[in-house]
């Protein structure tokens, strides 16, 4: 009997860890966890199934982590992820990390070995000082080390999780303390449900006048919406400025969908024009990061300024001057830029400039995208996907790969909010399988993951989650033979670091592991098999062969790659 149990008089009702971490997280709205148990987590598992919650059980953590983070994102609540000691921790890791790059919220719940062992290093089953492993890879760490803290504990990552730029937060429970007993009345007694977790931050009257200034004198302004504005969920606020404003707009990828890419104001088509040509720029949640090479370079214009609309101050000159920093939360900041720039007069020759120039782009695509080929490529295949896709519109989109990810980004149109799910700010190989059955789990609708053979390899194992849950996921592997492309040839007495084995049957794959399996090789083939997929709701696996000549090296980024000139003629 613990010492806490000790003090509870013989007849009252007892509680214990495992309880009222439950507890905390129903009353805090929380009915799905995604995780991989063992010791000292099994039993919180069962017990959360028994209570008649979600559990979704994966093969490894890590992809429970990116399941989490992708739930964090799509429903504005923290995603949560449960995973056992050390290596399970680790696993999750790289998850709890991503998430926190990608300003995400999630909680990542770890059992640890018990403090006295770990701290002297005596070695524990699965020893691992983890609360300080994880700290410099989430907003927050926080370890429960009595059960009367729980409740806290968990109101504390929420609002950590929530609050300001959201991200990934750790909580850390040695293991004793899942079955560590108290009376049952305090213990409900210390749960509670934190008020108004992520407040709403209104821009100072001055900024948002300076704003509007520099808006209203700009003769080519442009809207550019990033993944923050996607998950501030304002989404009807945003379209309305950008269509009383008239201003061109275009989305980085997971903003794609939030105003339907089919917008006569929609400059995607246009990028590069509009990127270099604008002379004032408002970003909404979207950093200038590497993805927007930095605010600078050949990409820019050089005497862009800019307006951003951001919650966290310092992502203000992080890169370049910003001409009108918006510091606040989207919703706000931009309904004070409407009620700002009411009546203000459109840039109609600018807008229809760029209109002009994307249909022009959209065009000269779309004779590629139905261009045969005596084997399928990246533009036939995606363009026969794009069809498909036009008939569902609230299809959950998941994109992964190089060439897969680029040519899919630039090709699928999106239709809805939150529905396009890909490799964020790392590029990070591995999310698909994790996002689509977040996807599935928390939105209820089908699920189409577009996946690089190499990218679909980092989680593939996860399909057999997917047919266990009997999600409604089509997975297409745009199978080109290996890292960007196939037909790398081997050194001799080697085999090639960049290519795959080229007798891999990935449908066969999905058939072993209970779904349904297809291998096409045409892009009306893709497409029938597709739609029925699509209709059938059943997992299932298309294996697309794509040239294996077809990618080019490091997708739209080779710019990035590094080479050697030593040796080389
Ligand atoms: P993208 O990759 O699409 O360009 P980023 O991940 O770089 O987007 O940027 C997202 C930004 O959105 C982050 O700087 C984050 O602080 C910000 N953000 C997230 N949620 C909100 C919110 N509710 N209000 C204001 N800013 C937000
Ligand atoms: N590891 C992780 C976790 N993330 C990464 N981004 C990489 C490695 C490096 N990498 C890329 O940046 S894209 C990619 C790797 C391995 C795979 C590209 O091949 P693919 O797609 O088959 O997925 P294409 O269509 O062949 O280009
Ligand atoms: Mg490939």
């Amino acid at each position: 009997m613990s010492n806490e149990a000790a003090m509870v008089p013989e007849d009252a009702q007892l509680t214990d860890g495992f309880h009222l971490l439950m507890e905390a997280l129903e009353m805090n709205g929380i009915d799905t966890i995604y995780g991989l148990l063992g010791i000292p987590v099994t039993e919180l598992g069962r017990l959360w199934q028994a209570r008649g919650n979600r559990f979704f059980s994966f093969r490894n953590e890590q992809n429970a982590g990116y399941a989490a983070s992708v739930a964090g994102f799509i429903t504005k609540k923290p995603g949560i992820c449960v995973t056992v000691s050390a290596p399970g921790f680790l696993n999750g890791l790289t998850a709890l990390a991503n998430a926190t790059t990608n300003c995400f919220p999630m909680i990542m719940i770890s059992g640890s070995s018990e403090r006295e062992i770990v701290d002297l290093q005596q070695g524990d089953y699965e020893e691992m000082d983890q609360l300080n492993i994880a700290r410099p890879h989430c907003k927050a760490a926080y370890r429960i080390n009595r059960t009367e803290d729980i409740g806290v504990a968990v109101v504390r990552a929420i609002r950590t999780a929530l609050s300001g730029r959201p991200g990934g937060v750790y909580l850390d429970i040695p293991a004793r303390l899942f079955s560590t007993t108290m009376s049952a009345e305090d213990g409900a007694k210390s749960l509670f449900v934190p008020v108004d977790p992520a407040p709403s931050q209104l821009p100072g009257p001055d900024a948002v006048a300076r704003a509007v200034d520099l808006i209203k004198g700009a003769e080519k302004p442009l809207i550019l919406l990033g993944k923050g504005a996607a998950y501030a969920q304002c989404d009807d606020e945003i379209k309305a400025l950008i269509e009383e404003t008239g201003i061109p707009f275009t989305p980085m990828s997971m903003a794609k969908g939030l105003v339907p890419d089919t917008h006569p104001q929609c400059a995607a088509a246009a990028r590069s024009l509009v990127l270099k040509e604008s002379d004032v720029v408002v970003l909404v949640g979207a950093r200038l990061n590497w993805l927007l090479a930095h605010g600078k370079g050949k990409t820019w214009g050089g005497s862009t300024k800019f307006v951003q609309i951001d919650i966290q101050a310092n992502e203000m000159d992080s890169n370049v001057p910003i001409a009108a920093p918006l510091v606040g939360d989207i919703g706000s900041c931009v309904a004070a830029l409407r009620a700002g720039l009411s009546g203000m007069e459109k840039p109609a020759a600018w807008a229809s400039a760029v209109a002009e120039k994307a249909s022009g782009n959209r065009a000269k695509l779309s004779t590629k995208l139905t261009t045969a080929t005596p084997v399928m490529n990246y533009f036939n295949s995606l363009g026969a996907i794009r069809e498909v896709l036009k008939n569902y519109p609230d299809i959950n989109l998941v994109n992964e790969g190089a060439n897969a990810l680029d040519n899919a980004r630039m090709i699928i149109d999106q239709y809805q909010p939150r529905r396009r799910l890909d490799t964020g700010t790392w590029g990070v190989m591995g999310v698909g399988m994790g996002s689509c059955v977040a996807a599935a789990a928390e939105t209820g609708k089908p699920v189409v993951a577009i996946c690089g053979d190499s990218a679909f390899g980092f989680s593939g194992m996860e399909a057999e989650t997917i047919t266990r849950y009997n999600l409604p996921v089509t997975i297409i592997i745009m199978n080109n033979g290996g890292i960007y492309r196939g037909d790398e040839a081997s050194p001799e007495h080697q085999v090639s670091c960049m290519v795959f084995n080229p007798k891999t049957r990935y449908d066969q794959l999905m058939i072993a592991l209970g779904g349904e399996g297809y291998r096409v090789t045409t892009p009306e083939e893709l497409a029938e098999t597709l739609d029925s997929a699509i209709k059938s709701g059943k997992p299932t696996l298309i294996d697309a062969i794509i040239d294996p000549a077809a990618g080019v090296e490091s997708g739209r980024i080779g710019n990035l790659n590094v080479v050697s000139t030593i040796g080389k003629k």
